[in-house]
């Protein structure tokens, strides 16, 4: 009666198993460049995909509702002890299903509804949850918003600083998803003990470059910080939160039972495997690869005539602005993803189009780094997005260039074991 137990995917759902080889060969043949993707490793894989997705283990190690947790027990410890490790922060719970809830679980723990909350604005490099008016941080507080200043196109701490003595909100969001400088967290956190908020760092993109001090970390400066796990940390599809000692009872109880039910035992063993990884010294070569990448397409890109918000980048991603050469982002990505090269459309700060055309395209380079691609790849690709976007509706120079662009993958193979097993199964 257990047979169905065993079967192989192919045979249980064929139609499943063909999207999961199909995505399997794009990732393979094609250069992803979206900024807050990466590729995880087998070790990574195998974690999510256990036996741990079976357990519900409601509560914390040690305190459970549920019987059966002592394993749970082990990978959601291993979690915490290495995540403490890595960043050094008094307190974390693994537990958030993603970096949204993870912001969440802050907010439940500290703000009521109808709170102030002073957070960057999405169309300038902020998030979602920092108080876009269609998400539950809009919803639910009073937002106020900063962004960047016009002429740099970098955070205007300045107009922050007074924005939070006029409005005294009762807690300042620092962090970004389309942000391609450093973040000034001392900074932020100061003006937040200024005026009595509480801070939040949401360190989602750089949380792998805080990890091995590429970018300095907001931990000593601020109340609050969370990521998600599969940007650059390299881990699977979830997210974090961590806090200083006397929050952490708050914290804990307003991701469970506030936010979320059971956690995902499963993602929380492959955060443990992940943040292991992090642990190896080999992270920081791969963090620091991530980083030169990015500084020579952006000089590539430069190169080929084309204007970077705020002139370059010092992280793991660029915005680039491509009405500048007269496109759209919604056209660029479209005209790349036709020549095998993934970004995604991002609107510009101040942007004249709407977030679905947008003027910009936001590129990153640690799914490529973990490739191994460094700084000579990095030139040619310069030089592809270039040719790309001269001309995004020539179909002929798009089938060119993903011609070109597979061959470059294969020097740089990806899950090749997993297409050998697909190539397998399909003769069989
Ligand atoms: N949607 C993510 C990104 O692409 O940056 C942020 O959550």
């Amino acid at each position: 009666m257990t047979d169905h137990l065993a079967r192989p995917l192919r045979k249980v759902d064929s139609e499943v198993a063909q999207a999961i080889n199909n995505e399997t060969l794009r990732l393979a043949s094609g250069l992803e460049m979206i900024a807050s993707e990466n590729y995880v490793s087998e070790a990574v894989l195998e974690a999510m995909g256990s036996v741990f997705t079976n357990k519900y283990a409601e509560g914390y190690p040690g305190r459970r509702y549920y019987g059966g947790c002592e394993f749970a027990d082990v990978v959601e410890r291993l979690a915490q002890e290495r995540a403490k490790n890595i960043f050094g922060c008094d307190h974390v719970n693994v537990q958030p299903h993603s970096g949204a809830q993870a912001n969440m679980g802050v907010f439940l723990a500290t703000l009521k509804p109808g709170d102030t909350i002073l957070g960057m604005d999405l169309s300038h490099g902020g998030h979602l949850t920092h108080g876009h008016p269609l998400n539950f941080s809009g919803k639910y507080f009073n937002v106020v918003s900063y962004g960047v200043h016009p002429d740099t196109e970098t955070i205007d701490y300045e107009a922050l600083e007074a924005l939070a003595h006029q409005h005294k909100p009762k807690m300042i969001i620092c962090g970004a998803s389309a942000y391609p400088r450093q973040i000034d967290f001392e900074r932020i956190g100061k003006i937040a003990t200024d005026v009595g908020a509480f801070s939040l760092a949401d360190i989602a993109h750089i949380a792998g470059l805080v990890a091995v001090d590429l970018h300095p970390s907001p931990i000593p400066h601020v109340d609050f910080v969370t990521s998600t796990t599969h940007k650059t940390l390299r881990g699977p599809r979830a997210g974090i939160a961590m806090c200083k000692e006397q929050f952490a009872k708050d914290l804990d109880r307003a991701v469970f039972p506030g936010v979320q039910g059971g956690p995902l035992v499963h993602i929380i063993a492959a955060k443990a495997v992940c943040f292991y990884e992090a642990l190896q010294p080999d992270f920081k070569t791969y963090q620091s690869q991530v980083v030169k990448n990015a500084a020579e397409l952006a000089k590539s890109l430069k190169e080929h005539g084309f204007r970077l918000v705020s002139g370059g980048t010092d992280n793991h991603l660029m915005l680039v602005d491509v009405s500048a050469k007269g496109t759209t982002g919604k056209v660029a990505e479209k005209a790349l993803e036709k020549a095998a090269i993934t970004v995604n459309k991002n609107t510009i700060p101040f942007d004249k189009n709407p977030p679905l055309v947008a003027s910009g395209v936001r590129i990153g380079t640690p799914a490529l780094t973990t490739r191994g691609m460094t700084e000579t790849e990095m030139q040619i690709i310069g030089g592809w997005i270039a040719e790309v976007l001269s001309a995004p509706e020539d179909e002929a120079l798009h089938k060119r260039i993903r011609q070109e662009v597979e061959l470059l993958c294969h020097r740089f193979p990806l899950y090749a074991t997993r297409l050998s097993q697909y190539e397998k199964a399909q003769t069989i």
